[in-house]
């Protein structure tokens, strides 16, 4: 796949664009072509072939040159000059968090820092100083900041690694020697970054699957070739281990490679006590003097055995889920056929690039009972926020589209943003009219943990107010979380009957699990939107979907799981 290559040229570009101070409309335009790119389910290359670049959305004339020019000669000549210009290093300074690129451009040129390493050592030793506007709590922010971007480089997104594990599995499955393949590992638990691909196999010629496996187009370089295990790097980076496990044990292999290490360890200390022994290789007695083996066909099997409940795998981090299983207490996590529509989405009237039938149609395709599009506010400029005009019209054209399609049901909704002093950007008189109002920060971000807490709870005491979009304002590669007081939001979304958004866009899933959890133990419902842009990306739910059951969430706890006339009530509060 072309897709993941592109895509990464053109975040690279907008960087370095971004670094320039160049338009930012511009810059948007590579994100937003990025983006789409990667969500697309077709390969480039196919669609370069049938001159269909333009389908995509965001993508004009001018950008499909661009990806011509990346499949036909492998790179872009903009892209190799733009990287002559700027140092690598430079574009890294940039995912700090708080670092802006202004401040970036300024430590490069006066004092001729150009990696991450260097930039940490001047901020250690005060070098930064001179510079106009960096202080001490700057340098603290640099000094974190280093080590968030040195972890980025260790682990990857879980939306990366899926695309990487797919592939794999998809080409190995065609294999007729293979007969089961799993991924395992934090994959499988969709953690919310991977650090590598575990995947289990059965096969009765582990040596053909071996070769098959290391000779792969998407393999780097070969790091271990053995009988029945072997290591690669990946085209992006990724290692991905492979075992060929008997059949026998395939079960216990999955359970033990599936982890997370420290639920391997509860489980291992409660088989003891049972007069069990559990490892990869399967369950052993360990009473009778000569090891028996007991169980390690199938996870359930060995479950079962235990006398506890199946624990599902994205369960698993030893957060109280082996107790409750004894006790069958488990809760009973959402499933994707438990979504009843997806509660933010873009239109064409702001950023989007569908019209409000097409994503309608595309819902009802979805087997969704109804779709929020939520698009943005006024002042938002870069995302083509509209003004309150422009508002009434969208109201009265999704009024038509519900009129004219039967099964599902669209919400006219917003996502008003949360000005810097609290206040939101339409006025009550406007929110009122409108099915679902979501309140989103997206300026500001530099202010202090206390203001940032304070805007949130004020967008929550607001009556029409319904959901608070991604509350942390975590986004992969661009930013880390910023700083709110959690407990205070929580407790002020309960009070006011605001839902928590888990926004399943790839690279935000903010709320993350943890968050979720916590939600959930404090009373506050959660609403599931892809704030999708493109209509492939109405498939990311998944995403957020697996973060909702990481968190326990049951569907009682989501908004997305009440019918349209039970959701309709809950939101007019
Ligand atoms: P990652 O790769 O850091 O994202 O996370 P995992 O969970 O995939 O960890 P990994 O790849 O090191 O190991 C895969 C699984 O193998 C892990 O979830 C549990 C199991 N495992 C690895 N090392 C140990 C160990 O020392 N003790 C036990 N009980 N299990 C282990
Ligand atoms: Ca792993």
């Amino acid at each position: 796949m072309k897709n993941q290559e592109v895509a990464h040229i053109f975040r690279e570009i907008a960087k370095m664009l971004d670094l320039k101070g160049e338009n930012p409309f511009r810059i948007r335009a590579y994100e937003r072509a990025a983006q789409n790119i990667e969500s697309v389910g077709e390969d480039l290359q196919k669609l370069f072939e049938q001159d269909a670049l333009t389908t995509i959305a965001g993508i004009g004339e001018d950008l499909a040159n661009k990806i011509k020019e990346i499949i036909t000669t492998g790179t872009l000549r903009q892209f190799e000059k733009l990287k002559k210009e700027i140092p690598q290093g430079v574009l890294q300074m940039m995912e700090i968090p708080g670092l802006g690129p202004k401040t970036v451009k300024l430590i490069y040129e006066k004092l001729k820092i150009d990696s991450i390493d260097k930039l940490e050592i001047a901020a250690k030793t005060g070098k930064l100083r001179i510079l106009e506007g960096i202080r001490e709590k700057t340098e603290e922010n640099i000094i974190r900041g280093v080590g968030f971007v040195r972890k980025g480089q260790e682990r990857m997104p879980i939306y990366q690694a899926l695309i990487i594990a797919h592939n794999f599995v998809e080409s190995l499955k065609k294999m007729k020697e293979i007969e089961k393949i799993e991924p395992a590992g934090s994959l499988r638990r969709r953690k919310e970054t991977v650090r590598d691909i575990d995947i289990l196999v059965t096969s009765r010629k582990p040596a053909s699957v071996m070769d098959a496996f290391t000779r792969l187009p998407y393999v780097k370089e070969i790091l271990a070739k053995g009988e029945t295990k072997s290591s690669i790097i990946s085209r992006e980076n990724m290692q991905v281990d492979l075992r060929v496990v008997q059949k026998q044990s395939f079960g216990s292999a999955l359970l033990y490679f599936t982890g997370s290490k420290e639920f391997n360890i509860k489980l291992r200390q409660l088989a003891i006590k049972r007069g069990y022994k559990v490892n990869e290789y399967g369950v052993f007695s360990a009473r009778s003097r000569r090891e028996q083996k007991v169980a390690g066909k199938s996870e359930e099997e060995i479950f079962s055995l235990m006398k506890m409940a199946y624990i599902f795998p994205e369960l698993r981090e030893d957060r109280g889920e082996v107790e409750a299983a004894l006790k069958n207490k488990l809760p009973k996590i959402v499933t994707l056929k438990d979504i009843k529509g997806d509660l933010h989405v873009h239109s064409k009237y702001s950023d989007g690039a569908e019209t409000i039938e097409r994503i309608a149609r595309k819902a009802s395709e979805c087997h969704y009972q109804f779709i929020a599009i939520c698009d943005h506010s006024q002042s938002l400029k870069v995302a083509n926020g509209l003004p309150i005009k422009e508002v009434y019209k969208k109201i009265e054209e999704t009024r038509k589209v519900n009129a004219r399609l039967k099964g599902i049901y669209v919400l006219c909704g917003t996502e008003v943003d949360i000005l810097s002093d609290g206040s939101l950007d339409y006025p009550d008189s406007l929110l009122k009219k409108l099915d679902v109002v979501i309140a989103a920060i997206h300026t500001g971000f530099k202010q202090s943990k206390a203001q940032l807490t304070k805007r949130t709870i004020a967008a929550c005491k607001n009556k029409y107010i319904n959901i608070i979009a991604h509350p942390t304002g975590r986004l992969w590669g661009v930013r880390d979380s910023y700083e709110i007081d959690f407990e205070e939001v929580l407790k002020a979304a309960s009070d006011y009957n605001v839902a928590l958004e888990i926004n399943c866009y790839p690279q935000r899933l903010d709320l993350n699990d943890m968050h979720t959890f916590k939600a959930k133990q404090a009373g506050a419902k959660l609403a599931l939107g892809t704030d999708a842009h493109i209509l492939d990306q109405f498939k990311a739910i998944d995403l957020g979907v697996s973060v909702a059951r990481r968190g326990w969430l049951e569907r009682r706890d989501i908004l997305n799981c009440m019918n349209v006339d039970a959701l309709l009530k809950w939101l007019k509060k």
